[in-house]
């Protein structure tokens, strides 16, 4: 018997939620991007502020095989299968709290919850907060976050770099952080990529504690293995190039990404195969007038057919134009 990935992500256009085509009961979540959409599903929809690009609007279905178990854990509301949980937690940041602070709580808590119900290892996170390029105490806010999520990190996960999942990081126009994520009964291996330096060991310019995600996660379920791939963008080594030039940046991330899936696949001991072979890709575009570029590079790089979600986001260095994350399976 085939043991399938006990979850698939799909994204369909927006208007298909009035007819949807998967039991509620078998979804451990909708993500809506942007503007707020209401549901009739009795599945939990998480709107993530940051606005799609592109001609339709889509919204992220995470279904799965068996029934799922939901609640709710301090502000996290979550759902399991059995085999994985989902989690998602959205807090306003108060003037009163840093965002070190706020990161570190929300670690706390993620973690606790993890442990709790059985599900310890993170297999990929989702952060999402507003002026990701701003100062705070004289520090860029995302070096405040890292600290926040290094400091958690380091008090409740002993030897927790050997073992850090594959994350993004985003900025948003609108205030407030978003964190979600999939944890497992059983870890997955992380992986890293050739052509640049781990980010763990970043030197103290990016961050004076170092960011804490690896460059991808493969996880074996059965008979398959998934392939989680963290946000990609136009760094070598541990510096970014073509700086200022959005088409050498993709270019760029085309070779990272390739060097990536050839290195996870020696890793995990079978063929990802190339870019075009992703069950899905997200693209985070800093301006909304490259759009259009990127997205006819994408289209004639890696062909009509792929699913491919552009969302507007900003970077965590400023130079940063553009970043890409998928996921592969095998
Ligand atoms: C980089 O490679 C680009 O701090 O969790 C990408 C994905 C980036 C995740 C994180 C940061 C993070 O350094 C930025």
């Amino acid at each position: 018997m085939t043991q399938h990935a006990p979850i698939k992500i799909r994204y369909v256009p927006r208007e298909a939620l009035a007819t949807p085509d998967v039991q509620p009961e078998k979804l451990l979540t909708i993500i809506n991007y942007g503007e707020r959409v209401s549901s009739q599903s009795r599945c939990p929809l998480v709107t993530v502020p940051l606005s799609q690009l592109g001609a339709t609007r889509y919204l992220e279905l995470w279904s799965c095989a068996t029934s799922v178990e939901r609640g709710q854990f301090e502000n996290i509301d979550y759902a399991t299968d059995g085999e994985i949980l989902f989690g998602v937690c959205q807090r306003p940041e108060l003037a009163t709290t840093s965002l070190e602070q706020i990161t570190y709580d929300i670690y706390a808590d993620v973690i606790r919850l993890s442990n709790a119900k059985g599900y310890p290892h993170f297999l990929r996170i989702w952060h999402v907060f507003g002026d990701i390029n701003g100062i705070q105490q004289g520090e860029p806010r995302y070096h405040r976050f890292c600290a926040g999520r290094y400091r958690a990190l380091a008090q409740f996960k002993p030897d927790f770099e050997r073992a850090l999942p594959a994350a993004s990081v985003i900025g948003s126009r609108d205030s407030g952080v978003t964190l979600y994520f999939l944890s497992a009964r059983e870890s997955g291996t992380p992986v890293e990529n050739p052509r640049q330096l781990s980010a763990y060991r970043y030197p103290a310019q990016y961050s004076a504690q170092s960011p804490s995600f690896s460059r991808a996660m493969a996880k074996t379920w059965g008979a398959e293995v998934e392939l989680y791939v963290s946000g990609t963008a136009s760094i070598v080594g541990h510096s970014t190039v073509h700086s200022g030039d959005v088409r050498g940046q993709l270019q760029e991330i085309f070779r990272n990404l390739q060097a990536l899936l050839k290195e996870a696949s020696n890793t995990a001991g079978v063929a990802f195969g190339g870019i075009a072979e992703a069950s899905a890709l997200k693209v985070y575009v800093r301006c909304p007038a490259d759009f259009p570029l990127i997205e006819h590079a994408l289209t004639r790089t890696l062909g009509q057919d792929l699913a491919v979600l552009y969302l507007q986001g900003d970077l965590c260095r400023s130079d940063l134009l553009v970043e890409i994350e998928g996921m592969f399976a095998h």
